[in-house]
């Protein structure tokens, strides 16, 4: 439990970094894992969703030294992993779950699956189904769409998938299937999801084919083991972002973002709103984009935010829900039917903690309507263990007079572990 209260006279300045992007993290470690020879990784997030797979992966019997930001895997190829001897925990990582699957698609061993209680509710069957249609041996809770999964290599065939959602853990899962699969396998979105996949497959040397939605990757082809450096995640800095917009007196820089096309939605919907939020010294030479990122107290307005866009920032609706509350006028969130299958229903629980604190926010079926500019007002609020509701409700809390008290608020550590430390510092 946190309690923080409202900021009154000074803003958040200063220069910060945010923790590595958790997307890349995940697929680091896991790509590596599977690749030939040693690979280095920095600026690893060491949040819990990016631990539990490193301790998935030493399971399957990997050697991954892990310390701080920085990590080594000495990877003997997919065909070097062997049958775990216990459970495969991903926590409340639905990455982890999900590419795992795809990785044990053609495993010549059992395995078992497990998460946490927020794991347990995500569906799997948009990743078991193809799966299975490769030929892999998936039984588990509901015929295989919920946790507790247990998977059986088979021997695999390609194939060619138009997947009903556009989801880069859907994608990756069989792409990383595909890999082990006889032939090419094609997989076709319906909207352009986060590419970290197809750029990480190419910088450990694989060959990958993309035109336009469709994905495609020949079957056989081997992973050799690189250099990765991890960017800054967007998404961590997202919740800086809006505060120096929202904040009075507020002017942050945030050094070495992550800046890949498929993750900026924040900062267009940021600048589309009003906000002065600049970004500089862009890096376009590494496989992953960065950039410095600068934001000040702005005067926002709502907009409506729907379509491709949407995927383009999932992630950050919960904080950009805050945002509108601050804007003049109507903001409406359309499209987003995804949000009810994260680590919580996002839309639900955004709507009834921002009321808690005086919102003037409603559910729609596919999103969300925010009407600004409210006044918030502190109270007892709890981020239902979803560490993306409890940054928004402490970024909240900057505004909202008197005291927030915000409970479950250690899930932050999934994805940033210095949170509230680092929150603390920019407050004094
Ligand atoms: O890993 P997890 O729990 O699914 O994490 C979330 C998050 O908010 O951190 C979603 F709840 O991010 C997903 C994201 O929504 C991470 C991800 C990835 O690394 O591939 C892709 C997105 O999901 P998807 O499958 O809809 O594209």
């Amino acid at each position: 439990m946190k309690t923080l209260s409202r900021l009154v006279q000074t803003g958040l300045t200063g220069t910060i970094r945010v923790p590595g992007d958790k997307s890349i993290s995940h697929r680091a470690v896991m790509f590596g894992s599977i690749a030939h020879g040693k690979t280095m990784v920095d600026g690893f997030l060491p949040g819990e969703d990016c631990l539990s797979t490193i301790d998935c992966f030493r399971k399957l019997g990997v050697e991954i030294r892990q310390e701080n930001d920085h990590v080594v895997i000495n990877g003997n190829g997919i065909e070097g992993l062997r049958e775990p001897k216990d459970i495969l925990d991903v926590g409340n990582s639905g990455t982890t779950c999900r590419l795992l699957l795809g990785v044990l698609a053609n495993t010549p061993f059992h395995s078992c699956v497990i998460g946490d209680d927020s794991i347990a509710k995500r569906p799997m069957n948009r990743v078991t189904g193809p799966l299975r249609e490769m030929g892999t041996k998936i039984d588990g809770r509901d015929t295989g769409n919920y946790t507790p999964i247990s998977i059986r290599g088979g021997s695999l065939k390609a194939i060619d998938y138009v997947s009903p959602v556009g989801s880069a853990q859907v994608k990756s899962a069989v792409l990383l299937a595909g890999l082990q699969a006889d032939g090419t396998t094609t997989l076709t979105e319906p909207h352009h999801s986060r590419d970290h996949t197809e750029r990480m497959l190419r910088a450990f040397g694989c060959e990958v084919v993309v035109n336009d939605l469709t994905v495609s990757l020949k079957g056989g082809q081997s992973l050799t083991a690189t250099h990765i450096e991890v960017p800054g995640d967007i998404s961590s800095a997202a919740f800086y972002l809006v505060a120096g917009a929202i904040v009075p007196n507020s002017d942050l820089t945030i050094e070495k973002v992550g800046i890949n096309p498929t993750r900026t939605g924040i900062v267009d919907v940021l600048k589309e709103m009003g906000a002065e939020v600049t970004v500089t010294n862009q890096q376009t030479e590494t496989s992953e984009p960065f950039a410095d990122v600068h934001i000040k107290t702005s005067s926002l307005e709502g907009i409506e935010i729907s379509g491709d866009l949407i995927p383009r920032l999932i992630d950050e609706i919960p904080i950009i829900a805050l945002a509108a509350t601050q804007a003049k006028g109507t903001t409406v969130i359309k499209d987003a039917a995804e949000l009810k299958v994260k680590e919580t229903n996002r839309i639900d629980t955004v709507v009834n903690e921002l009321k808690k604190l005086g919102a003037q926010i409603e559910a729609t079926e596919d999103g969300m309507i925010i009407h600004g500019k409210a006044d918030l007002v502190g109270t007892t609020v709890d981020s239902h263990g979803d560490h993306r509701i409890g940054m928004m409700l402490a970024i909240a809390s900057c505004l909202a007079d008197g005291e927030t008290v915000i409970q479950n608020s250690e899930a932050v550590h999934v994805s940033y572990p210095a949170f509230f430390e680092q929150l603390e510092q920019l407050r004094k």
